[in-house]
């Protein structure tokens, strides 16, 4: 038995053996808030910068009377996916002078350094993994038809993304608010921002390139237009609810019957990673020509997993939270000498980054 509300329109009776286990609660789904295709230029870049950094400092208050003192801090986090050795230096100009050092050592009256290089951890990335799993052990217990409960198809061109605000969702950790579907079988968490995330070309993930943070039960060449297009549904089964986007779309070139591609990413409103992925019709679906991925990759393209082959089953996504890299930090207590202009300079270096980073805050002396 399925229980309907808040629906307008009466939802179809029909029920299948599949949809038997479980009693859904319809409710309205979210609305298009805005679309992009590959004909809207975008000019941005999505490639993940990694560096150690970021190198930071800090003087409270940055102007003193002779003979008072200002505290500065300075911090350092690797955010490399390497471990780092870091040095970091300080030193005052000539009207100011060091009284004490925290977290650093005092190597005159004009400078302070940490001792020998820090180690400092490397960042780890959110890692989403893919998984086979039995329909039978997902809640709908497989694919579950959004058009059998009233939810209507929104038409999806070629090569096109239609953006939703949705209710907030975890993903390894971090909270989504938004997502873009794209008419070529893929989700971009956040939402899409433009043409280079809208790609025909399914990416071996991980892949830095864009688009990043996906969530792709069936990335390939595929096209809406003619097609019913892409539902968007939310059901509860009052204890939970998921948020389910569908694809009724077909390969690019062939919307004969055996063209036809439908299928649907669950995503649990739970705060924890829960993403499901289902079919139409599953073991039954040709590789496409134009290659085909099932997997999930983190938002910045640097780590993700896959399935091989055409889907044979339903799929689960989990992913483990980023956890931040090291980071050091010292402070120094510093006295005004003399009256004038003065600085604060602190320099890093690591073994992950050729050359030295710098930064200058100064310190006026009254
Ligand atoms: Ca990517």
């Amino acid at each position: 038995l399925l229980v309907f509300a808040g629906l307008d329109s009466s939802p179809a009776r029909a029920q299948s053996p599949l949809r038997a286990a479980r009693q859904f609660t319809v409710e309205p789904a979210p609305a298009v808030v805005s679309t992009a295709s590959r004909a809207v230029k975008d000019a941005s870049s999505l490639l993940a910068v990694e560096a150690v950094g970021p190198f930071g400092q800090s003087c409270e208050p940055v102007q003193i009377a002779v003979g008072e003192s200002t505290v500065c801090t300075v911090t350092v986090t690797n955010e490399s996916v390497l471990p780092a050795n870091v040095n970091v230096k300080s030193k005052v100009s000539s009207n100011l002078t060091l009284l004490s050092a925290s977290g650093a050592v005092l190597q005159n009256k004009n400078s302070v350094m940490t001792t020998g290089s820090v180690p400092l951890a490397a960042r780890v990335d959110l890692i989403p993994t893919i998984t086979a799993v039995d329909p039978a052990s997902t809640p709908s217990t497989g694919f579950f038809p959004l058009e059998d409960v009233g939810y209507a198809a929104m038409p999806i061109r070629d090569e096109q993304a239609l953006n939703f605000s949705v209710p907030a969702f975890s993903f390894g950790g971090q909270t989504f608010d938004a997502i873009g579907v794209v008419s070529n079988g893929y989700i971009v968490l956040g939402g899409t921002q433009g043409n280079k995330q809208i790609q025909a070309t399914p990416q071996s993930l991980p892949n830095v390139a864009a688009p990043n943070g996906v969530l792709a039960p069936y990335w390939t060449d595929l096209d809406g237009s003619g097609s019913p297009g892409i539902r968007l549904g939310k059901l509860s089964d009052g204890a939970e609810s998921w948020l389910i986007v569908q694809w009724d779309v077909h390969l690019a070139g062939d919307n004969s019957p055996a063209g036809q591609r439908s299928m649907q990413v669950w995503i649990g409103l739970n705060g924890t990673t829960d993403v499901v992925y289902h079919y139409r019709t599953p073991g039954q679906l040709a590789a496409p020509g134009a290659g085909l991925t099932i997997g999930a990759e983190n938002p910045t393209g640097t780590a993700g997993d896959q399935a091989s082959g055409t889907p044979a089953s339903a799929y689960r996504v989990t992913a483990t939270p980023a956890v931040p890299g090291g980071s050091l930090t010292y402070t120094v207590t510093i006295a005004g000498k003399s009256a004038g202009t003065g600085s604060f300079d602190t320099t890093a270096s690591s073994n992950q980054v050729s050359g030295v980073t710098r930064m200058t805050t100064a310190v006026a002396v009254v």
